[in-house]
């Protein structure tokens, strides 16, 4: 969502701060703007709606100079995309930046208009910088003291950084429910919304915790927890290389990481698989295995690409475990009174970590008795990782396309390994676990396999970029992946797509078939292939267009167009049938002409609820 940069340096910043909000350009944004305490100490600012590069035009004509400042690239959630509400946001001499939401801007913003505040945006954010002001004016004491008290009065999630021109040798960044870094300089600091935007600079970073605010200057920072008491954070050196943040010889990122996810899926097994025989995740200690020895019930919580994975997870916890497993989207889990089953465990997935619906989803399951909990996040130092009393990372590496691919395969590799090592840990022997380890060495060698049909599924989307609406349909664990592939098709090409269950068409959706309905179907050789078959025929005789991705020969109709992919095992096949779904999203977008990688409204790490 909204990206933020600000450093505090002994030389020009002018520079840092352009290429570096421009690195968050992929995280979504409508407008980008940032401001600099001058030589004067008064601020100068630029912004505008659009990309980021226009603010970089706009910028360099203006010739600024200035040690302190700070970026920002805006999602709007409060007043439109305009010029006027994008950050940052000044009142006097305090300037913003802001993430998040403030639920209360609307009182606040009428107690500050009858102070004499005049409002020159509709943001919630410029309602905290006159609140700050006018604490400030009102008791003469420090911004950080005045932060403190401003911050009592605001309710939502907001991270911020703010600066002062009248004292501008410091930064004051500020953490609630929204992630906010700090790297570390030598004789400079930075703040940033996200370590991606830093990489260039620095690999020591400091991930603040919830409630914290922080002094950065030049040459220290001082961190302050919610008890308002000092106190240090560890420093965690990052393993992520600035060169794999780069596109590389491809087009877009989504491509890239479409064909990197062999790598990725041998990533996440590397140091987990022992002696080929057995699952290893050197994250969890005796406590989790003796939970896992008594859990009779798990509960996944999840959004978008992260729910799908879940969805999957379900069935194989069910049918290769015996474990009764429930998953629900965390912005309604978060949203009603739950009943909590016995014995029940509760795991989240996120790409970031930092997804907002998530992180709430497990705060509140914190109060509500369940045996423990665990996270499979993709972000080391991520809220959900810290908050959480287990985790395992997905080794995807960074992913910048906002449609999630890599991150969904590695979920899914790690939820098949904690199936397998739970199921060990209850029965009490290895069979599957041993049978499981064994496909999972191979998967990454299915994956390259399937990856060699890009030119096939190429010449569909050719057919298919045209259309306006496309129904995906899967049985059992393929009907996530149908719900999969329909979001990535959405996400990207902006084509309506809806998925169903094979079995629930002749329910509904049967009377949406006519020529010109596409109708995309996963359909592995396994026991429920029959039955499938037998909804290709209703679909064939009501004259659908009807293409197949399948291991498996089937008689073809005038209408139908196979896709034969090559074989595989069928614990996995959920892994395997999303590539060529993703290959098919992104060629048909390809065709298009859409922004791949920023597709329109959407945002990557949804730290907003
Ligand atoms: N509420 C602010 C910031 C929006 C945001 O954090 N998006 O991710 C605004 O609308 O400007």
């Amino acid at each position: 969502m909204c990206g933020i940069v600000a450093a505090v340096t002994q030389r020009n910043i002018i520079n840092f701060l352009l290429e570096n909000i421009k690195r968050l350009e992929y995280r979504g944004y409508d407008s980008s703007g940032l401001a600099i305490i001058n030589k004067n100490n008064n601020f100068s600012r630029v912004r505008c709606v659009g990309k980021v590069n226009e603010l970089i035009e706009k910028t360099k004509k203006k010739k600024l100079f200035g040690t302190i400042g700070l970026a920002h690239t805006r999602w709007a959630t409060h007043g439109k995309v305009s010029e006027k509400n994008t950050h940052p946001h000044i009142s006097s001499h305090i300037a913003i930046v802001h993430n998040g939401i403030i639920e209360n801007s609307f009182q606040l913003r009428s107690l500050l208009t009858k102070q004499g505040y005049i409002f020159y945006s509709e943001t919630d954010t410029e309602v905290i910088v006159h609140l700050l002001h006018w604490e400030q004016k009102k008791t003469g004491k420090s911004l950080l003291e005045v932060m403190r008290n401003s911050l009592m009065k605001l309710q939502g999630n907001y991270s911020m950084v703010v600066m002062d021109s009248h004292n501008p040798s410091k930064l004051i960044a500020v953490c609630s429910g929204c992630p906010l870094i700090i790297g570390l300089g030598t004789k400079e600091n930075f703040i940033a919304s996200d370590q991606i935007a830093l990489l260039n600079i620095t690999k020591r970073f400091i991930y603040l915790k919830e409630g914290d605010i922080a002094i950065v200057k030049r040459e220290n920072i001082k961190i302050f927890n919610k008890d308002n008491s000092i106190i240090k954070r560890k420093i965690i050196k990052s393993d992520v290389k600035y060169e794999s943040v780069k596109k590389g010889k491809y087009k877009h990122y989504m491509e890239k990481e479409i064909y990197e996810q062999p790598k990725s899926i041998r990533n996440t097994l590397k140091n987990r698989l022992k002696n080929n025989t057995s699952i290893y995740f050197p994250e969890l200690g005796l406590k989790e295995i003796n939970i896992f020895l008594h859990l009779e019930h798990i509960q996944i919580v999840a959004c978008g690409t992260s729910y799908h994975a879940a969805m999957v997870s379900k069935h194989w916890f069910e049918s290769i475990a015996n474990i009764p497993c429930d998953v629900e989207v965390a912005s309604e889990f978060s949203s009603r009174k739950l009943a909590v089953r016995k014995k029940s465990f509760f795991i989240t997935l996120s790409q970031s970590g930092e997804t907002a619906d998530t992180l709430r989803a497990l705060r509140i399951s914190k109060k509500l008795g369940y045996l423990g909990n665990l996270t499979i996040c993709n972000m080391k130092g991520s809220s959900l990782v810290q908050e959480s009393d287990n985790y395992l990372l997905t080794k995807a590496g960074v992913e910048i396309g906002v449609a999630s691919t890599k991150s969904f395969t590695t979920q899914l590799t790690v939820l098949l390994m904690l199936v397998a090592k739970i199921v060990s840990i209850k029965k009490k022997e290895n069979d599957i676990e041993k049978k499981i380890v064994k496909i999972l060495t191979i998967l990454p060698y299915r994956i390259e396999e399937i990856l060699k049909k890009n030119k096939e599924i190429q010449n569909i989307a050719k057919k298919l970029y045209n259309k306006k609406n496309i129904l995906f349909l899967g049985r059992g664990d393929q009907y996530p992946i149908a719900m999969e592939g329909a979001l990535k098709l959405k996400e990207i090409s902006y084509i309506h797509a809806e998925a169903y269950p094979s079995g629930e068409l002749k329910h509904g959706p049967l009377a949406l078939i006519d020529k010109n309905m596409p109708i995309i179907i996963t359909a592995p050789k396994n026991s429920l292939l029959e039955k499938t078959k037998k909804n290709i025929q209703e679909i064939c005789t009501r004259g659908g267009l009807i293409y197949i991705f399948s291991d498996e020969e089937i008689n073809l109709e005038k209408n139908i167009t196979l896709l034969k992919v090559p074989y595989v095992e069928e614990i996995i096949a959920p892994i395997f049938y999303i590539v060529p779904l993703q290959l098919l999203a992104y060629y048909i977008a390809l065709s298009k002409g859409t922004n791949i990688d920023q597709p329109r409204n959407l945002a990557k790490s949804v730290t907003v609820e």
